[in-house]
């Protein structure tokens, strides 16, 4: 395959359960994608991250690892995902696997010795504390809800979980641990993928276990030897091979970020950070409902462009994933078709002209928008469940929290791929998992490929021009306006080229900024003429070259 600079690179990701059911089981599969892979071309992108298939009992829709070296036969088999790489190769798209090593599930045999006795020799291999039956060792908070820690009467100790009760915090102080580690990793590697998403890799190292004010996130979040550990990683599985990498990184810093991702410390070559997806958090709070707040959401994005273009890292540039809600509906407008499609394209053309690997999450190159859920059966995430029952454990009113999760839950994003108007928008001839959003006839991959003006076109354009065009990888970023109410606005620079990015993030006339000469080619906008001023949601990409 024809080796391209990595920073070139575009990732489609799927989450397979909810992408392509070829079984009639309502649930997608490995041959699912391989079904698609046609429609991957099309739109041009060159990875495709693939969200957990291995054996699980799938209480975390696979984040819950129970054996790292097989496939769940939910997803299919070894053969297809073998089949999957070959087909994906022949088109030039490269395949990423999600590497979920900071826990696994409480049903890897691991866990299961290590259940058994203080001397199992896989006792070390997760973190046991002493504690009395009803004082935990730490007032840590899971980010499921609840206490970290989960008592268990067999050896009477609490093992440390920082999501759910059946998922078990790995101990990384443990060498065996880690070197088994390294050894699946080289198993995938030598399987044949061409790249790795690494799980919420930066909470690996924890700190003291002492009690915190909060919910204990300081003594976990980058922790006193991630970077270590990180390093240890990379050269001992991925680190001299054409592998492309990323990590997740929650409620991390831009000083570690630039460590991570600084290719003088051969740990990662690019890492997701949050922040940006937190401006409808009022207080920090998720689960309540607030407007996003626009400057806030500048502010932080173009903090993290400047600082990691300065300073030599790389971001993960992205909107969507599996765990937030669709951004149609979070930070545009799905109100009516018209706009849908407006705000749908602006959204890309804003977060495309950024500098980073973007990622795109299925659905998001058609424009889905979040199901509006109206009752609690519909939903499935173990994250949002345990959100409703300790809301109104606190009191709250049902119907206010179920507006809540019809904005915040990650069920939001899991909801099927709209292939079509057929029924169950032709995800699956059986009954879905998860309820099918009722916009499919209209949204759906059909009815985009067939209409050029769609939100498709705007992806797959977006994606040849970084393909095409250097200043979109390699770039300076400078931004402008940064106190405007309407307009986010910021330009690229690199040699004789320069792009401006302006994007009306309102559903109303702004006129042009007085200082901004949008003079040049305009590569790119979400409507097909100019006026004196810009309309709703209106995005323009300005290429400039100098004399
Ligand atoms: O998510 C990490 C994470 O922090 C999420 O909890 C996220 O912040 C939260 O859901 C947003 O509300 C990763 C995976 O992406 C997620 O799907 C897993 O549930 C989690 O790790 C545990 O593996």
């Amino acid at each position: 395959m024809a080796s391209m600079d990595w920073r070139k690179s575009v990732v489609y990701q799927i989450y397979p359960k909810s992408f392509n059911d070829t079984t009639g089981s309502g649930e997608g599969d490995i041959r699912g994608i391989i079904e698609k892979l046609d429609y991957f071309s099309k739109l041009g992108v060159d990875y495709l991250w693939l969200t957990p298939v291995y054996e699980s009992p799938m209480n975390d829709n696979g984040y819950d690892i129970s054996d790292y070296y097989e496939v769940n036969p939910q997803f299919g088999s070894k053969e297809d995902l073998k089949e999957l790489l070959e087909k994906a190769h022949e088109k030039g798209i490269r395949i990423m696997m999600d590497i979920v090593i900071n826990h696994t599930s409480t049903e890897h045999q691991w866990f299961i010795e290590s259940k058994k006795s203080k001397d199992n020799k896989y006792r070390d291999y997760y973190i046991w504390k002493d504690g009395t039956y009803d004082q935990p060792p730490t007032n840590w908070e899971s980010k499921f809800g609840g206490n970290a820690w989960n008592y268990d009467k067999q050896t009477n100790q609490y093992y440390l979980r920082l999501f759910d009760i059946t998922q078990a915090d790995l101990n990384w102080e443990n060498e065996d641990l880690r070197r088994d580690i390294y050894d699946m990793i080289n198993y995938w590697i030598d399987f044949g993928v061409d790249g790795f998403r690494f799980d919420v890799v930066n909470l690996i190292s924890k700190g003291e276990f002492v009690d915190s004010d909060g919910p204990g996130k300081e003594f976990y979040t980058d922790g006193p030897k991630v970077h270590e550990y990180l390093n240890e990683l990379n050269r001992n599985t991925f680190g001299d091979k054409d592998i492309m990498t990323v990590g997740e990184m929650s409620s991390t810093t831009i000083d570690h970020c630039l460590k991570y991702t600084d290719p003088e410390r051969n740990e990662l070559n690019s890492v997701f950070n949050f922040h940006h997806l937190k401006v409808d958090y009022p207080g920090g709070e998720k689960w309540a409902l607030a407007n996003f707040d626009f400057l806030e959401l500048k502010r932080i994005l173009m903090e993290w462009q400047v600082a990691m273009d300065e300073g030599g890292g790389w971001n993960a540039i992205f909107w969507c994933n599996h765990d937030q809600p669709r951004v149609v509906s979070r930070f545009g407008n799905d109100e009516t078709e018209e706009n849908r499609v407006l705000s749908g394209k602006m959204l890309a053309i804003a977060l495309h002209g950024l500098k980073g690997t973007p990622y795109i999450y299925q659905g998001e190159e058609i424009g889905m928008t979040n199901p509006a859920f109206k009752r609690i059966d519909q939903y499935r995430d173990v994250e949002s469940l345990n959100a409703y029952s300790i809301l109104r454990d606190k009191g709250m009113d049902a119907s206010h929290i179920m507006d809540i999760l019809a904005t915040k839950s990650r069920d939001n994003s899991r909801t099927p791929m709209q292939w079509d108007d057929s029924l169950h928008a032709g995800f699956t001839e059986g009954e879905p998992w998860i309820e099918v959003s009722d916009r499919y006839q209209k949204i759906n991959v059909t009815h985009a490929l067939e209409d050029e003006h769609s939100i498709f076109y705007t992806y797959q354009k977006l994606i040849r021009l970084r393909h095409e065009i250097d200043v979109l990888t390699y770039g300076s970023v400078e931004p402008y306006l940064m106190d405007d109410e309407n307009l986010f606005v910021y330009t690229r620079i690199h040699e004789d080229e320069s792009i401006m990015v302006i994007a009306n993030f309102r559903n109303k006339e702004v006129p042009y900024p007085e200082n901004i000469s949008v003079e040049g080619e305009i590569l790119l906008s979400n409507y097909d003429d100019r006026k004196d001023v810009l309309r709703p949601y209106e995005a323009l990409m300005v290429y400039g070259q100098d004399e």
